[in-house]
């Protein structure tokens, strides 16, 4: 097996040999800009890694590790439109460095794009990693729609933020996982196993996301801090800020999320606040860690060496102490 830097090396390389040099440039400059970018890789590296662990060179899984993180970034340049985003991976997002319209068209350009890695694979598999992209791309579709829709929303439940991140965030870990075990040729049970460590995996990811949108260092995060305040997202740490807050600590925090003011730090500085008095931010740093041990709790059942199970651990420990 190897280590998690040496995959996203491996995967750098792939990506690098595979510019997309076409004309007309209109959509490919902006494919190019933010694919180039990069950020953790986290998704295509786990599709390399499954592959290895059930026992297939990642040379196999790289076709589809780079569908995976095509696919990803169609939904990152549709997400920030959506989010009126700025900043992504520390540079301009696309649709501010170019349009609306550029981000919208290079966003579906890249949907089809990575469709096409996988006509690299046989027939069977290629059925196989077609179908779960397929569900996959819609479950993604779906869980965007709802984030959206919560942003105007005041009786939103945390079992419907959870099913929300699990469907916009989730079930691309977990499909990644997936289409590296299907490229091995795993049994359907050992693939069902891995697809559900990916999703407590992914719900863990997203929590940690949220946390890091309100409480992460601005110097090395990469996006802009408060985001998802300036939003009005209902995040874990709203919902549960409103769930411990007095009824007038709920009610300021109602207000403030009424608001859209021009300048943003005093909402942001403030919500921050009750975010950590009311100790939603400690119960989002409990949750975290919960699915990161649901994930791992989810090894036992798949019939791989310690050591594998190990390197999948180490993978979910890095992920919950990371900074970006
Ligand atoms: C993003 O959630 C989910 C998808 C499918 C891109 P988010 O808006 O919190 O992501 P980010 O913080 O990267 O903008
Ligand atoms: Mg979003
Ligand atoms: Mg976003
Ligand atoms: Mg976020």
């Amino acid at each position: 097996m190897h280590t998690i830097s040496q995959y996203q090396k491996f995967f750098k390389e792939y990506l690098g040999s595979q510019t997309i040099d076409q004309e007309p440039k209109n959509l490919y400059e902006p494919i190019q800009y933010i694919l180039a970018l990069g950020g953790k890789r986290m998704r295509p590296v786990l599709t390399l890694m499954t592959a290895e662990i059930f026992d297939t060179v990642y040379t196999e899984a790289l076709p589809a590790a780079m569908a995976v993180e095509v696919f990803h970034n169609f939904s990152l340049v549709h997400d920030d439109i959506m989010d009126a985003a700025p900043l992504r991976r520390g540079h301009e997002t696309v649709h501010k460095k170019w349009d609306l319209n550029t981000g919208i068209l290079s966003g579906d350009a890249m949907l089809i794009l990575a469709y096409q890695y996988f006509e690299n694979y046989e027939p069977v598999i290629f059925r196989e990693l077609a179908k779960v992209f397929s569900k996959t791309a819609l479950e993604v579709c779906e869980g965007q729609q709802w984030d959206v829709d919560f942003e105007n929303r005041d009786d939103v439940t945390i079992p419907e933020y959870l099913k929300m991140i699990e469907y916009k965030t989730a079930v691309l870990v977990a499909a990644a996982m997936k289409m590296g075990a299907i490229i091995a040729g795993a049994s359907e049970e050992c693939a069902i196993a891995i697809y559900k460590f990916g999703l407590y995996l992914g719900i863990a990811f997203q929590l940690q996301d949220d946390y890091l949108d309100a409480f992460g260092d601005p110097e090395t995060f990469g996006k802009q801090i408060g985001g998802d305040i300036i939003e009005n997202k209902k995040t874990y740490l709203y919902l549960k800020a409103c769930e411990f807050s007095s009824p007038e600590e709920a009610n300021q925090l109602f207000h403030l999320f009424s608001v859209q003011p021009d300048d943003a730090t005093d909402k942001i500085h403030a919500v921050k606040e009750i975010f950590i008095a009311s100790g939603a931010s400690g119960a989002t740093l409990q949750a975290i860690q919960e699915y990161t041990f649901k994930a791992f709790a989810t090894l036992d059942t798949i019939n791989i060496s310690d050591s594998k199970k190990e390197i999948l651990k180490t993978f979910g420990q890095n992920l919950m102490d990371r900074k970006v």
